[in-house]
């Protein structure tokens, strides 16, 4: 097609020529002779023809171009719209990228952290177990000492010597008979015989007071034995007929079965009423 229109062309040159050189009518494509033109050209109405076609031709085409170009700047158009978008996306991209790496930095800083809490739960875990193997071993002692404590033997008096006044002076010493007993627990004072025997063996915490009222000058006091052997003299002189007080007592370690009691030497005197001034205790501290 492209050769034919440039063929065409030329032919339409060569007529122009020819027709100018001849004076001859504008539409005689022919020479003197009446023949057609030489060089392969063909006749004025095919060339018209031609032209007719070519512009038509041309006019489709222009219009093709401008449909063309609609579209492309539509394309255009579409493009820019798509680069804006992409620079957006990029953007948009870039900051969830940075979001993604704080996190990740979030994330190491809380799993540091878990792990650390996890190491204490298991630290506080152990302690826990320890702690509870130390209650069970302190409640299992808890319950030795009650065992222990409940088989432990209760042991305490408390005695007053009379209600009747004046005992001695005797020529000769003489066994204090206690015969006010206001406590006995486990029984182990006699108020028939005085003495005070230990029921298991132990330390024990016995105590007496003594009350000397008398004059003119008589010896208040008592003496203290445990089985043959007197342990505790306290004696007091009373001149004046006052009341005259003697208070002592021994933490003393017995084996069972052994005795304390009270003696009133020779020659000293006590005095007891209602009142309670003279008296003779003890308990047991702890068994051994
Ligand atoms: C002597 O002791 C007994 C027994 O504790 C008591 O009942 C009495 O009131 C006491 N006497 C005096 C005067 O405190
Ligand atoms: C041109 O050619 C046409 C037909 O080919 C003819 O009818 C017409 O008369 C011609 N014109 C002249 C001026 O010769």
């Amino acid at each position: 097609m492209k050769i034919d229109t440039v063929v065409l062309l030329l032919c339409l040159s060569v007529t122009q020529a020819q027709g100018d050189l001849t004076g001859g009518p504008e539409n005689d494509t022919k020479n003197s002779l009446g023949e057609p033109q030489t060089g392969g050209c063909v006749s004025d109405g095919a060339i018209l023809t031609e032209l007719r076609a070519l512009r038509d031709m041309v006019v489709e085409q222009k219009d093709q171009l401008s449909v063309y170009k609609d579209q492309l700047s539509v394309t255009q158009r579409h493009v820019e719209e798509m680069r804006r978008d992409n620079a957006a996306l990029g953007t948009r991209l870039s900051l969830s990228e940075h979001h993604v790496e704080e996190l990740k930095a979030e994330n190491e800083a809380l799993e540091a952290r878990l792990s650390i809490g996890e190491r204490h739960v298991e630290e506080l875990k152990a302690f826990d177990a320890a702690l509870k193997a130390r209650l069970s071993l302190i409640e299992r002692h808890v319950e030795e000492l009650k065992a222990e404590n409940e088989g432990r033997p209760k042991v305490a008096f408390y005695t007053g010597l009379t209600d009747s006044g004046h005992v001695g002076p005797f020529n000769t010493d003489t066994s204090l008979v206690y015969s006010k007993v206001f406590t006995n627990i486990g029984n182990a004072y006699s108020p028939v015989t005085g003495v005070f025997t230990a029921p298991v063996r132990g330390v024990y915490y016995i105590r007496f007071t003594a009350l000397g009222y008398s004059s003119p000058r008589t010896v208040a006091g008592v003496t203290m034995f445990k089985n043959n052997l007197q342990i505790m003299h306290n004696g007091v002189y009373n001149t004046d007929g006052e009341h005259k007080f003697v208070v002592n007592a021994v933490t003393v370690e017995l084996e069972q079965g052994d005795k304390i009691m009270m003696r009133l030497p020779s020659g000293y005197d006590l005095y007891d009423d209602i009142s309670n001034y003279t008296t003779f205790s003890g308990f047991l501290l702890f068994p051994m």
